[in-house]
């Protein structure tokens, strides 16, 4: 259904105030059907993201067509199409990349089904191809493991060397995870990056990288890095098989705060990992919701973070959710 007869079967309902009742688009006679364009499943993290928008999507009454991308951009565009010629009302999309946007963005423009961005951001020439974006800080991610990392090692004097692992090539939390680190470091010389490169999220090449830098630099390396949890638990157990200790030979950093990573945490093989939370399907169903309707949204619904260092992690693993 195109926007504004979504909006006005809406109205005629006396339900526009209130359309954050879950029921109201049966009310109005019609279901909200959602196309939802995920990455695959590279992750724990992305995983428990696909649960929750499956969870709200039905809690809410809404139809939703999932497409699982495998990680390949291409799927997701061919996604987007298809949602397009079916006539859904919304379309979610989690970017893999940021860039290659801009021609089934505009697509889905000129067809008036408005696209929200989920988990990941785009880069594209015209912004008002997409409603919204509902997810993290990831340049705030990436300060807050550096500030972690300066205050753990204040009392100690030389260079701290750090192997990074980065997650997929292009993407926006790669990209801003990246940045956010480095921000924080550079006023601080004595930490040094000296091997960064992806392993794609995944915890089979966060393993394999792991042992090429453990190759390449063996004992020199004090701290790695990585972009998330997946990666770091993977790098972890290459750098047991490399005879050295996780958390204390190389500290290590991971992002997520998924469960993986708390019980590495309480196995003393993790120091700690910056919360991202993955849990978007109610605040994503609400946003999708107001843009069938045709509301204006704000540009970024933000999610509240923390940060868990290992000392907490026994505690606070009872009340993780994903
Ligand atoms: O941190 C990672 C996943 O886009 C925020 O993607 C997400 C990231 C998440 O594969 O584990």
């Amino acid at each position: 259904m195109k926007r504004r007869r979504f909006a006005a079967a809406l109205a005629a309902t006396g339900l526009a105030a209130t359309w954050a009742t879950p029921a109201w688009s049966q009310a109005a006679g019609k279901k909200l059907v959602i196309g939802f364009a995920q990455t695959g499943a590279e992750s724990e993290w992305r995983t428990a993201n696909t649960d929750s928008v499956k969870a709200a999507a039905q809690a809410a009454g809404y139809e939703l067509k999932f497409s699982d991308a495998q990680q390949k951009q291409e799927n997701q565009i061919k996604a987007i199409r298809s949602f397009i010629a079916q006539k859904v009302d919304v379309i979610i999309l989690a970017p893999l990349v940021t860039t290659g946007w801009d021609t089934v963005l505009k697509e889905a423009k000129a067809a008036k089904i408005p696209v929200i961005l989920e988990s990941r951001n785009v880069v594209v020439k015209d912004p008002s191809t997409w409603t919204t974006f509902v997810g993290s800080d990831f340049v705030e991610e990436g300060r807050r493991a550096a500030q972690w990392l300066l205050g753990h090692t204040k009392n100690t004097t030389g260079t701290v060397n750090i192997v990074e692992l980065q997650g997929t090539v292009g993407s926006d939390p790669a990209i801003e995870r990246k940045k956010g680190f480095e921000e924080v470091l550079k006023a601080h010389p004595r930490y040094k990056i000296i091997r960064s490169q992806t392993a794609d999220f995944t915890r089979a090449k966060g393993k394999e990288v792991m042992e090429a830098f453990l190759k390449a630099e063996g004992k020199k390396i004090n701290v790695l890095y990585a972009h998330n949890d997946d990666m770091a638990i993977g790098a972890i157990q290459a750098i047991e098989e490399a005879g050295l200790k996780p958390a204390k030979d190389i500290l290590v950093i991971g992002v997520d705060a998924v469960k993986g990573a708390f019980e590495a945490m309480i196995a003393g093989k993790m120091n700690v990992s910056v919360e991202c939370n993955p849990l978007l399907g109610p605040q994503l169903m609400e946003a999708a919701a107001k843009a069938a309707a045709g509301q204006q949204l704000p540009r970024w619904i933000k999610s509240i973070e923390g940060v868990f260092p290992a000392e907490v992690a026994a505690k606070e693993f009872p009340n993780r959710k994903y």
